[in-house]
């Protein structure tokens, strides 16, 4: 091996560069603590010519952590993509050699806990031995797309299956039902062979008949042959289905299973749960826990229920699809409608928000909001409540079980385990690499964050469900350099509690990248004029030059400038006072343009968030150092959606820009509203708008942690504008076209459709075999997840 050799070789040099990071005398170093010290030492010795090209160079760059005691120094390295090796190196001896997962994992939960703490006995979880059996990606580009590879597995599965006269598919159709009707066989096909043999009589039969004919005319004799009503519109699409199952039982292959399953009538209920949070439909945006997750839901829902209505016309069947979104209700509700049980969603005909509240032990109704870490006692009773009120609206089980962020992830988990329904989990953001150590020093932080409940909570349910999607790659596998969120999961330590040798493979077939897109309604070019709300001018005007608003700071002077925009949650993670102190700091930038920011509140009284005052504070502070007040428009207050839309517009019509400047944006809805809207956008390259925008092509990336470049790229962008003024259209057009090709919500509601078939069918084959992995996790959930939650409780 070359770092061996290497090592060997060089063993005074690395004695010397190991001496350097012990004297950090830090037990745990982050990748850039060690590339930033390996170069300064590369810096000031002379060996650094040496080093700088070696394999050791090479290894520091893809080391992710390292763990140091005087003695050791134990490593874990990420050479490419969700692959992992560990090695300790001894810092006399300078000897490297491989160690296990578990040896690493257990000396940082030595280093943690002190040796004499030391558990002879950890408890370890490991997914891997039940998996064995089943299918896994091989290859990181592959990854994200589970459905595809699922399809080739299943359609090659059914090829042996059919050759040795297997029933499988028979059987699954013949189960259809919805509301106690068969929908595709009825039980006059009893075999295949019947099934062949109907088929060809029912396409014969239907040879005579014109294409347009429905049911009633045919439905009678295809009933005495075996099928049911399930099969399509028309006689047209009937025809297709069942020439499409024909070519199946001669030989699967995976485009024509997609395409049958994707014809078949399974998904009529769907449950979406969003626990925590005020979730509600007008005046919530900006409560405490409520944003893109509410606004993601809600077009959702409006973009599945149309997708779902489609596709049953298609069918042929008359049934009403239903979505519930199911929350908390909060009886003290702070003037918002989360008290009320039931609420009808806005541009739907039949989804509607179901509220069901927390209860203690005792049983009572919890009154208040609770942060979302602090929900995990309640989620177990909520979870058997919600079931008996959803069984009561739908009356029946729903089809498709979807949960939102980790506390709808395990009600959803305890939901379709109960229900035996399909389970689909979505994030939004995981909090674990979010909080740098959250899992290491859980301990210290339990009483405000509770990170061992909700770490144990994601294990469950991340393993649990029957598919994740995911808006983008990274929040899967990261990148070259970045740990993905869900790969953070396949191998960690709670110390003292347990150790999770694997935990998540990101090469599961379950993971799906499906990206959301920005409610089309509201979010649309700037140039399409005859849309536009002409009405809603004045306002926008006096919000961005109006005098005397007591929600706004600021008055811009140059009115002929072009509009920097951005709009966020005054969080210290948007990094909104990053950017503002980045334009106070570039002259070149404020000489271009005016900035426009709509966060938080001016009056540092109206909020009840101490982060959240520490920023207002912060801003005040920095429109005062940087004398801003003629260049900044600050508003303080939360735009409506209509209002943001157009907004957006009014900013392109300045020929401006948007900026996201946050530390970490898991995806960042505002990048898409602002692209949809054709404005050139300006976004962190941490986390999903690293993905969204194609740098220099539909949009920039900025480094929020160099803020002086970030500032010096937007102000080179107003520059060569100003020469050459088609540079802003080609910047606007490649951020539509983008949109357009990836980020719509009809793609997504068509994908999530097939998914939601695909998977089911998936279940439905391989039910038996998942028997175990169930048991352990229930186990699992029982034994450690129960007592965390209970404790709480106390
Ligand atoms: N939003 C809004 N009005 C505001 C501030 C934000 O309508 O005053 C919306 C914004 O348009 C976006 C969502 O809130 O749809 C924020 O989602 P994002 O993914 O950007 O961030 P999150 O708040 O979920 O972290
Ligand atoms: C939560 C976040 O933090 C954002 O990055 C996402 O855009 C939003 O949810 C919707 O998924």
């Amino acid at each position: 091996m070359e770092l061996v050799d290497f090592v060997g070789k060089h063993r005074d040099v690395v004695y010397l560069l190991l001496r350097r990071y012990l004297a950090l005398q830090k037990p745990f170093l982050l990748r850039s603590d060690l590339i930033d010290e390996f170069d300064n030492f590369c810096d000031e010795k002379e060996v650094g010519s040496v080093l700088r090209n070696s394999p050791l160079a090479a290894m520091i760059q893809a080391v992710q952590e390292a763990a140091v005691d005087p003695e050791w120094i134990y490593l874990s390295i990420r050479p490419g993509i969700a692959s992992w090796e560990y090695y300790r190196i001894h810092a006399e001896v300078i000897q490297i050699e491989t160690v296990t997962i578990s040896q690493f994992l257990e000396f940082k939960a030595r280093l943690v806990l002190g040796p004499q703490q030391d558990e002879p006995w950890p408890l370890k979880v490991d997914m891997g031995p039940f998996n064995r059996e089943f299918p896994r990606l091989s290859e990181t580009r592959s990854i994200g797309r589970g459905m595809d590879f699922l399809n080739r597995h299943l359609s090659s599965q059914l090829f042996k299956e059919l050759e040795t006269g297997g029933q499988c598919l028979l059987n699954f159709l013949s189960v259809h039902h919805c509301r106690g009707q068969p929908l595709m066989l009825n039980d006059r096909i009893q075999d295949l062979r019947g099934l062949r043999r109907a088929l060809r009589r029912a396409v014969d039969f239907l040879g005579g008949f014109p294409k347009a004919a429905e049911w009633e005319a045919v439905g009678h004799k295809l009933q005495e042959l075996g099928f049911e009503r399930g099969w399509g519109g028309t006689v047209a699409q009937m025809e297709d289905s069942f020439s499409l199952l024909m070519d199946i039982l001669e030989a699967p292959d995976p485009g024509n299973l997609e395409r049958f399953l994707a014809r078949i009538p399974m998904i009529f209920n769907i449950v979406i749960l969003s626990p925590h949070g005020y979730f509600g439909q007008g005046n919530i945006l900006g409560l405490p826990d409520t944003g893109g997750q509410v606004v993601y839901i809600l077009d959702q829902v409006r973009a599945l229920e149309k997708e779902m209505r489609r596709q049953l016309k298609e069918e042929g069947l008359d049934i009403e699809p239903q979505i519930l979104v199911v929350t908390r209700l909060i009886p003290e509700a702070q003037g918002t409608r989360c008290d009320q049980r039931l609420e009808a969603i806005v541009g739907t005909e039949n989804a509607a928000i179901l509220r069901v509240p927390f209860r203690s032990a005792a049983g009572e109704a919890l009154p208040y909001w609770l942060s979302r870490f602090e929900v995990w006692p309640y989620l177990e009773r909520y979870a058997m409540d919600v079931e008996r009120e959803i069984l009561a609206e739908l009356e029946g089980s729903p089809d498709l079980i979807i949960g939102n962020y980790s506390d709808g992830n395990l009600v959803a988990t305890l939901l379709a385990h109960r229900l035996r329904v399909t389970q689909c989990n979505i994030a939004h953001a995981l909090e674990k690499t979010k909080y740098l150590y959250s899992d290491l020093y859980w301990r210290e932080n339990d009483a405000q964050y509770h990170f061992s409940c909700q770490f144990t909570a994601d294990f469950i349910a991340m393993n649990s469900a029957d598919f994740i999607i995911t808006s983008t790659y990274q929040e899967i596998a990261g990148d070259r350099s970045s740990v993905g969120q869900y790969e953070s999961y396949g191998a960690y330590i709670l110390p003292g509690l347990y150790q999770v040798v694997q935990g998540i493979d990101v090469f599961d077939p379950k993971f799906n990248i499906v990206s959301p897109g920005a409610d089309a309604e509201v979010y649309f070019p700037y140039r399409e004029r005859k849309r536009r709300l002409r009405g809603l001018r004045r306002e926008i005007e006096e919000l961005i030059w109006g005098n005397g608003r007591p929600d706004a700071r600021g008055r811009l002077q140059d009115k002929g400038k072009p509009l920097l925009f951005t709009m966020a949650r005054l969080d210290r993670i948007k990094n909104i006072t990053g950017l503002v102190e980045w334009y106070g700091r570039c002259e070149r930038l404020r000489k271009q343009v005016n900035l426009v920011v709509v966060a938080g509140y001016v009056d540092e009284a109206q909020s009840a968030d101490s982060e959240e005052q520490a920023q207002i504070a912060r801003m005040h502070q920095l429109m005062e150092e940087y004398e801003l007040d003629n260049q900044v428009r600050w508003l303080g207050t939360l735009l409506q959606k209509n209002l943001a839309g157009e907004l957006y517009r009014f900013v392109a019509d300045s020929r401006g820009a948007f900026v996201q400047p946050a530390l970490f944006e898991a995806f960042g809805l505002t990048v898409i509203e602002a692209m949809s809207s054709g404005l050139p956008t300006f976004a962190t390259c941490y986390g999903g708008p690293l993905e969204i925008i194609q740098d220099e092509i539909s949009g920039f990336h900025i480094n929020p942690n160099h803020g002086e470049e970030a500032a010096g790229s937007i102000a080179d962008f107003f520059e060569r504008c100003q020469v050459e003024p088609e540079y802003w259209e080609n910047l606007s057009q490649g951020a539509l076209r983008r949109i357009r090709r990836r980020y719509t919500w009809d793609l997504y509601a068509e994908r999530m459709m097939t998914l939601s078939r695909i998977y089911g069918f998936w279940k439905y084959v391989t039910n038996l075999e998942r028997e175990e992995s169930r048991r352990y996790l229930e186990m699992f959930y029982n034994l450690q997840f129960r007592p965390l939650a209970q404790q709480m409780e106390h």
